[in-house]
């Protein structure tokens, strides 16, 4: 009886660990992990969409060229007594040839240009983020607010990856994708992003998010999320700038409406001197390179 009881529970403890990883399977990549991950937003899942018919339109056209071809090595072999054509050029081949790919590549611009053009469509966001890349860390500015704040490496894991710290990486929680202080949104809320950056390129990207942006010293992009599910996200910079670029991930922390407006009031009520501090430094350049 207690054999069965035990048996019972563990399958169900497996059970509920297999819905746990399958749940976070979505967001954050894991060990082994095959195939492009579907992310948490609009974007992401458009973009997983199109890859899975791009890949199913590979593996479909990889199916049917090969098996033209082994079966015609096999069935045309010269131990059956096969004799080569001695034809060359054949116009209808050659029409077909061209226009069947083409129109394979109408069909996958068409949906995949639809994407895009929404995935750069900025326009109705709720609230506008302006990120800026420094070496090596982000400064994220809640425009129309007092919020401005740097975000870095956390300690404990820029204390692990020095040589001769002594600490354990593997005893360091998300070691290298973890900051002092996430960029905090809201769920299910159109959140516009102005990227740019201070001194060299950097490319803000967090996966889940379904994009990935360059942040240009002189040039301001932008893109935009609406995430539904709360949650902790996590990405890197994207392109090499500098020594410590491995060094200065991202965090998204996604926040139900209400959490966020209620963080938002606080750290408009707390940030008044620390903002006026941060304002100084900004509008010294000297400062900025100075923090490096
Ligand atoms: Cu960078």
């Amino acid at each position: 009886m207690m054999q069965t009881k035990n048996w019972h529970t563990r399958l169900g403890l497996a059970l509920a660990a297999l819905a746990v990883s399958a749940a976070s399977w979505a967001e954050a990549p894991h060990r082994w992990q095959l195939n492009l991950g579907k992310g948490v937003t609009q974007t992401s899942q458009s973009a997983y969409d199109l890859h899975m018919i791009a890949f199913l339109i590979c593996c479909a056209i990889g199916a049917i060229v090969f098996g033209m071809m082994f079966y015609a090595m096999w069935k045309f072999r010269k131990s059956k007594g096969a004799v080569a054509a001695k034809w060359s050029h054949n116009t209808a081949v050659e029409v077909v040839l061209t226009v069947v790919p083409t129109l394979i590549l109408i069909a996958m611009a068409w949906p995949a240009t639809k994407v895009m053009l929404n995935s750069a469509d900025t326009a109705n966001s709720e609230l506008t983020i302006k990120v800026t890349g420094y070496q090596w860390k982000w400064r994220y500015e809640y425009v129309g607010t007092d919020i401005n704040f740097m975000s870095s490496l956390k300690r404990d894991s820029d204390e692990a990856r020095r040589i001769g710290s002594g600490v354990d990486p593997y005893s360091v929680d998300n070691y290298l994708l973890d900051v002092d202080r996430p960029l905090v949104i809201p769920a299910d809320t159109k959140v516009r992003f102005v990227i740019t950056a201070e001194d060299v390129i950097h490319a803000w990207w967090v996966p889940a998010l379904g994009w990935k942006q360059d942040a240009i010293p002189g040039i301001i992009n932008d893109s935009w999320t609406r995430v539904s599910k709360p949650g902790i996200y996590r990405g890197q910079c994207a392109e090499l700038c500098g020594k410590d670029h491995g060094f200065m991930p991202i965090v998204v922390e996604v926040k139900p409406k209400a959490e966020f407006d209620q963080w938002l009031v606080a750290q408009q009520a707390n940030s008044l001197p620390t903002s006026n501090i941060a304002a100084a430094g900004a509008s010294a350049p000297a400062a900025a390179s100075n923090l490096n």
